[in-house]
């Protein structure tokens, strides 16, 4: 899949307040804006172009965009958070998307679906469900694919309590090859693919980030880093620790498309 654009919002002034269960200490502002600067300037170098909303304050996790949308060549949809907190959110997001012309969907109550639970494999979309994502989300998001001739499956994360979102424990590659961690490398709908397995004590850098020509993936974990430039992938290690204080991931703080 080739990319084009990428829809970011910086943390703003209450990023600290937002929701997390990480324990790793209150971020820094000042560090989390540098560090997003540099992740705006990793997709630029994948050839994107970077459309930076104003950061907003009102919603402390709004710099997580992924959240609020799920992209597909097809339609646009918009996402209904799980945290009660985050629904706020998503009319922030719909008047850039509609600016672009995307054909926008919608998750209505009682579902709730958060885009970190989306993980697109070409045409099949695995949907996560998890404490964010209910089944009727899913479902809906499911039939609104359906009529785009995309199929879907579920992914139950309710056994593994590690893991916000689906996207936390893996991202796909292209060609054919998924990366994996915990419970998710013995997942059957998953063996079909060829599986870069993600060792325990790196979990957190299966949330990387195939964009065009490169991966980019969270500094400070030397051995997945070693696998993918094994099978010739360019890397960008980035430095992302004030977001993984608060609960976020490589690919939660873009919308691509
Ligand atoms: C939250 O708990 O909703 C935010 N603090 C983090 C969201 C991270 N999003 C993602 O991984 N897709």
């Amino acid at each position: 899949m080739h990319f084009q654009q990428a829809i970011v919002r910086p943390p703003s002034k209450t990023f600290s307040q937002g929701i997390t269960s990480a324990e790793l200490g209150t971020p820094l502002l000042s560090f989390a804006r540098e560090q997003h600067r540099k992740y705006c300037n990793a997709l630029e170098a994948c050839g994107l172009s970077v459309n930076i909303l104003e950061p907003d304050a009102q919603f402390p996790d709004s710099t997580f965009v992924e959240d609020t949308a799920v992209i597909t060549r097809n339609c646009a949809v918009l996402t209904r958070p799980g945290a009660e907190a985050r629904q706020g959110e998503v009319a922030g997001i719909k008047p850039i998307l509609a600016q672009f012309g995307m054909q926008l969907d919608s998750i209505q109550p009682p579902g709730t679906l958060d885009g970190g639970d989306i993980c697109q494999v070409e045409d099949h979309f695995f949907i996560g469900i998890s404490k964010r994502t209910n089944v009727n989300g899913a479902q809906q998001l499911a039939s609104i694919l359906r009529k785009y001739s995309s199929t879907s499956s579920f992914v139950e994360l309710q056994r593994s309590n590690r893991l916000l979102h689906l996207k936390s424990g893996m991202s796909y590659l292209g060609d054919g090859r998924l990366v994996l961690s915990g419970d998710l490398l013995d997942h059957p709908y998953f063996q079909e693919y060829e599986i870069l397995q993600v060792d325990e004590h790196e979990s957190y850098a299966a949330n990387c980030l195939r964009v065009n020509d490169f991966v980019l993936v969270a500094a400070g974990f030397p051995k997945i880093i070693a696998k993918l430039s094994k099978l010739g992938y360019k890397t960008i290690p980035l430095e992302i620790s004030e977001f993984q204080k608060m609960d976020g991931g490589l690919s939660c703080l873009s919308l691509r498309f």
